[in-house]
């Protein structure tokens, strides 16, 4: 049993058990995105839990990622089969375009991943919708998709690997035309319980694209349990919940939970570094921060990640304990996301409200208590922020994991940080010693806050310790190994 998994640990597995084997990384978002830069194209890592997590595994393992192009140089950069190598500094595998149209990202983007099935599995009382038409192109994206990986996969051996909810169907097309190709499938956000998912008019074919895969993955037991459960109710096939198994049409698909996490090493030793070092005190300089506690939370716009009832706690905690005015200031990180969708501009334009509102009631003199930082920011800036902050606050509604708490926690190789997490999200299920929230309890919230600033150092730095060995064992190295090894148990 290895202790420890890395990057080339991983890359050893990857090649004694699916040497023979083209491996191929499905996903809709690609892990780099090519821009005008002026004149010059320049090429970046693209915001994302997702494709921050298998970048790193497709490092170590090599092989052909195939997803979306939709920024504004990426035509420019491929080749005549669409394909470019990445990354950049050091090209390690192949990230194969598909072209959408307008119409089919609106539909099957915009609409059915994110209008219907994203708020269909965070439960945070945003209503999904349920569009026919959207479907429609979400049905004819994911053939396109299956076009694709059929073209690549050949006559050779292969091992698919589909990342999330916007390719549900994928699984089922690619076993169709392929039977012994083997298929996985990792599905990032929560799957919710069973009457819930009900109330999708197509749960059936969804749930039957899915038990395309031989495994499908889910960063919890709790959400293992309620995907068998729907497949209960909603199906005829055999569900043996004791093996976590389902039996469907004489074909079998293993369901097992996998927390996702983040490249321990790198992230602790990225904060130790010169540069970052001399970008913490950039940005003091630039924010005009000399020795206050510093609060950091960092999260795309989304509704899912209770920006709105963070600010509210900080409101309520500078009305409890007016004490720490001009001591304590909270860096908010904010990288807008899907802003074609009308619940995330309207949550925008809250935020952006909200954050007025509380620095007009509680600022005095130079001080004042939130400060925004537009996203998406550079690595370099990012490991700064997490390594001067004395508090991470991760707030999620509802979270499949939250890589952000864990990439808090590799960076904190003094041990001297503290992390309010929700206890909603998939890693609070592994970080016990976090202090756990209820994000819409906000008296309570603000309280946390307050007990964050008064903790001894004595038990900030034990609590951290143990968040950090678990993180260093449980790394993203370990996640894609479990999937591997489960993989090639399979007969
Ligand atoms: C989904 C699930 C699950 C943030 N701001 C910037 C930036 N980020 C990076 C973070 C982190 C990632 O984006 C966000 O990951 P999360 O896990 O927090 O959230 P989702 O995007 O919702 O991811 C989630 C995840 O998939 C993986 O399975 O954990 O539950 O919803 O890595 O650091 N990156 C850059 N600039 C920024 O300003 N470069």
């Amino acid at each position: 049993m290895k202790l420890i998994w890395s990057k080339e640990s991983l890359f050893n597995l990857a090649k004694e058990k699916f040497s023979d084997h083209h491996l191929i990384v499905v996903s809709n978002r690609e892990p780099y995105i090519h821009n005008y830069v002026g004149s010059k194209i320049e090429c970046e890592a693209a915001v994302g839990g997702v494709t921050t997590a298998l970048d790193s595994v497709m490092c170590a393992t090599g092989g052909l990622w195939i997803a979306c192009g939709n920024s504004k140089a990426d035509k420019e950069v491929v080749d005549l089969n669409n394909k470019v190598m990445v990354p950049p500094k050091e090209p390690l595998y192949t990230l194969k375009r598909i072209w959408l149209t307008k119409k089919e990202i609106n539909g099957y983007y915009y609409g059915f991943s994110n209008q219907a099935l994203w708020p269909l599995c965070h439960s945070t009382y945003v209503q999904p919708i349920f569009s026919e038409s959207q479907w429609n192109t979400y049905k004819k994206v994911n053939s396109k998709f299956a076009q694709s990986v059929l073209e690549e996969i050949g006559n050779r051996k292969a091992l698919v690997f589909i990342q999330d909810y916007h390719l549900a169907l994928l699984p089922h097309l690619i076993k169709e035309a392929r039977p012994e190709v083997t298929v996985a499938q990792f599905w990032h956000i929560p799957w919710p319980r069973q009457q819930v998912f009900s109330t999708c008019p197509w749960q059936e074919e969804i749930l039957n694209g899915l038990l395309g895969n031989d495994l499908l993955g889910f960063h919890t037991v709790r959400h293992c349990r309620n995907f068998l459960t729907t497949v209960n109710r909603a199906t005829k096939a055999r569900v043996n919940y004791g093996k976590a198994e389902v039996v469907w049409n004489e074909k079998e698909t293993i369901v097992r939970h996998f927390p996702i996490s983040v490249d321990f090493e790198q992230l602790s030793q990225d904060s130790q570094k010169d540069e970052v070092q001399e970008e913490i005190k950039r940005l003091k300089a630039e924010l005009g921060l000399s020795d206050e506690f510093i609060g950091i939370s960092i999260d795309r716009l989304d509704y899912t990640k209770g920006i709105p009832q963070r600010l509210l706690a900080i409101d309520r905690f500078l009305d409890r304990w007016p004490e720490y005015k001009g001591k304590t200031v909270f860096i908010e990180v904010q990288v807008p996301s899907r802003t074609q969708i009308l619940s995330y501009r309207r949550l925008e334009r809250k935020v952006d409200t909200l954050v007025k509102k509380i620095n007009l009631k509680h600022a005095s003199g130079d001080w004042k208590p939130i400060i925004t930082l537009p996203g998406p920011l550079p690595p370099n800036t990012l490991a700064a922020l997490r390594s001067m902050a004395d508090l991470c606050i991760v707030s999620s509604l509802h979270d499949g994991m939250n890589l952000v708490a864990k990439e808090f926690i590799a960076s904190q190789y003094d041990n001297d940080g503290t992390l309010i997490l929700s206890s909603s999200t998939g890693a609070a299920r592994e970080l016990g010693d976090a202090l756990l929230i209820n994000p819409l309890a906000i008296d309570q919230f603000a309280a946390s806050i307050k007990g964050a600033l008064d903790m001894p150092k004595s038990e900030r730095h034990n609590r951290m310790r143990k968040k950090r060995s678990i993180v260093k064992k449980s790394n993203i190295y370990k996640w894609a190994a479990d999937i591997f090894s489960e993989l090639a148990k399979l007969p």
